[in-house]
């Protein structure tokens, strides 16, 4: 059976139609008013959507797509739409107040409350269903990843009335109720993203595609399960010097051996490394392209390369960092914006992107002059929504004896530094650590914030392959800082380590590289070790 997929440029597609490949079926691409004629015959349509509800809107009713969806609906044959998909169903959003949605049901769609929480909600949430049982393989036994800002918000008391004769299933992000998916009779809809939500999600698309409403599945139905703490592996990725892309690591960033001959360690393939990781547990996988700055991402077919292969067998998130940035492509004597750089790996299966050196320039020039809506985070986020832009931090600390030594922002640590000082801050660097800037973390997640990334990757250059736990006062430092979620990242060597940041901080997610990629232990085991600990983990 051929399943039609409605594209209207909205992120990364290209991990659904692998989910769809997986599960034995061909995909055709709906892209324009000419292609729509092929829904005449369609007999199951998808309707994802990601990012921006008004870059998803706007993008549907410029191609013309509105009508022949709401024929297509209207015929009384199956459609399943994802995230903005499922928020298109209403008449609005307050994310973009002029845009419109299809109205299908009443109401418009709300934005999370970021007065207690972190906000885009990014992660591996438990739902609650309604029963009997009518969702398609929805099982609140199982999670399922979602990532937006955005979400049509309910109350438990209230939700039958609002949406009578629908079946549904709910999320709770802390304080908050929101709509997760709902069903009824040829409508299907889903808040999270299946096609990233491994196993559990495959078989959601799958029981929709079969036509397998019901399939009762026995139900441990509570909203007690919010978000579970993340577990993200990392692969650092580079040219070796044999030209073999692999994976690496450094100790404290330099990732090369420290015998006579200095090369680059060469830790595995990056494809079959992720594959381990998404079979080990890991609840995303990011790959950093560590030499981007040198080598231009447009030609770095490579990496593009390593995304689709990637993709078609990882069904959990992906980020991508390395050279998101305007570029100068020499191959056809123009320069690309970042924004064409980032559609590049979307389109290649990436959900993220990762802003590094770019970034502090972006925030300097914030605090410089303000901001015109140019700088890549703006343009990245207005396009795709702020749930797809990170920004990686490279932070070094900077030992002080008091806070007025230096103009950023400074905390007393419980490590005072080689000459007693009891004060330090966070110097902000570029190029993989090698040039210092005068930009503190605290003051780049903030510029950052307010232009717009919803997510920070905060590595730390003292604490990087050092094994040694996760520095807990930067992490502390810099969620105060910010209301977007925060990756801690840089020094895990063992499960007590993401436990400890998960007990100490209130990180969202936690990240480790080395200890996986040398086989100490396994996500798994990370995993194991928290659930064991009364954490909640997928
Ligand atoms: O500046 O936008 O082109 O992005 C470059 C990206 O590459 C940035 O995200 C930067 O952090 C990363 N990067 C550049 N050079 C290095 C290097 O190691 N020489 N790696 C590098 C950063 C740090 C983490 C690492 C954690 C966990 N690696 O990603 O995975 O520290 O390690 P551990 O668990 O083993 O301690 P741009």
């Amino acid at each position: 059976m051929n399943v039609h997929i409605i594209d209207v440029d909205s992120g990364n597609i290209r991990s659904l139609q692998n989910a769809i490949h997986s599960l034995g079926y061909q995909v055709v691409l709906v892209r324009n008013l000419d292609e729509a004629a092929a829904l005449e015959d369609a007999e199951k349509v998808l309707l994802p959507g990601v990012g921006n509800f008004g870059h998803f809107m706007d993008q549907v009713h410029l191609k013309q797509l509105a009508d022949p969806i709401k024929k297509y609906i209207n015929s009384g044959r199956p459609i399943m739409g994802i995230c903005v998909g499922l928020q298109a169903l209403f008449e609005g959003s307050v994310e973009s107040p002029t845009s419109q949605g299809l109205a299908i049901l009443k109401g418009t769609v709300d934005r999370f409350s970021s007065t207690t929480k972190s906000v885009p909600h990014i992660g591996w949430n438990g739902v609650k269903v309604s029963l009997p049982t009518r969702l398609y393989s929805i099982d609140p036994t199982e999670k399922y990843y979602f990532v937006h800002t955005y979400a049509r918000l309910v109350s438990e008391a209230d939700v039958e009335k609002e949406f009578p004769g629908w079946d549904y299933a709910l999320g709770r992000y802390e304080d908050e109720t929101f709509i997760a998916a709902l069903a009824k009779d040829n409508l299907f809809f889903t808040q999270f993203h299946p096609e990233k939500s491994g196993r559990a999600g495959l078989n959601v698309i799958d029981a929709f595609l079969s036509g397998n409403r019901t399939d009762g599945v026995a139900v441990d139905n509570s909203l007690s399960t919010g978000l579970t703490k993340r577990v993200i592996a990392c692969l650092d990725v580079r040219t070796n010097d044999q030209g073999d892309i692999v994976v690496t690591k450094g100790d404290q960033y330099d990732v090369r051996d420290k015998g006579d001959k200095g090369s680059v360690r060469n830790l595995g393939k990056p494809v079959e490394v992720a594959e381990k990781y998404y079979q080990q547990g890991a609840d995303e996988v990011t790959f950093l392209n560590i030499t981007s700055f040198r080598n231009s991402p447009i030609q770095d077919l490579p990496m593009l390369e390593i995304l689709r292969v990637a993709s078609k067998s990882v069904f959990v998130p992906f980020t991508i960092g390395g050279g998101i940035r305007d570029t100068y492509d020499p191959a056809t004597d123009r320069m690309v914006p970042a924004l064409e750089v980032a559609h590049l790996y979307f389109r290649s299966g990436a959900d993220k992107v990762s802003i590094g050196s770019d970034a502090v320039d972006s925030a300097e020039k914030f605090y410089r002059d303000g901001s015109d809506g140019s700088s890549p985070i703006e343009t990245i986020s207005k396009a795709y929504g702020a749930q797809a832009v990170v920004v990686s931090v490279d932070p070094k600390r900077v030992y002080v004896s008091k806070p007025s030594e230096t103009r950023h922002h400074t905390f007393k640590t419980q490590f005072p530094g080689p000459n007693g000082e009891e004060y330090v801050w966070y110097q902000c660097t570029t190029k993989g650590g090698r040039e210092d800037r005068d930009l503190g973390a605290y003051e780049l997640a903030q510029a950052v914030e307010k232009l717009g990334a919803g997510e920070l990757l905060l590595n730390c250059i003292d604490k990087d392959g050092t094994n040694s736990g996760f520095d807990l006062e930067l992490v502390r430092d810099i969620k105060s800082a910010v209301r977007i979620p925060v990756i801690a990242s840089s020094g895990a060597g063992k499960p007590e380590h993401f436990y400890e940041v998960f007990e100490n901080t209130t990180t969202d997610a936690a990240l480790g590289a080395g200890m996986f990629h040398r086989d100490e232990y396994t996500v798994g085991q990370v995993k194991e070790y928290l659930s064991s600990r009364g954490l909640v983990v997928r």
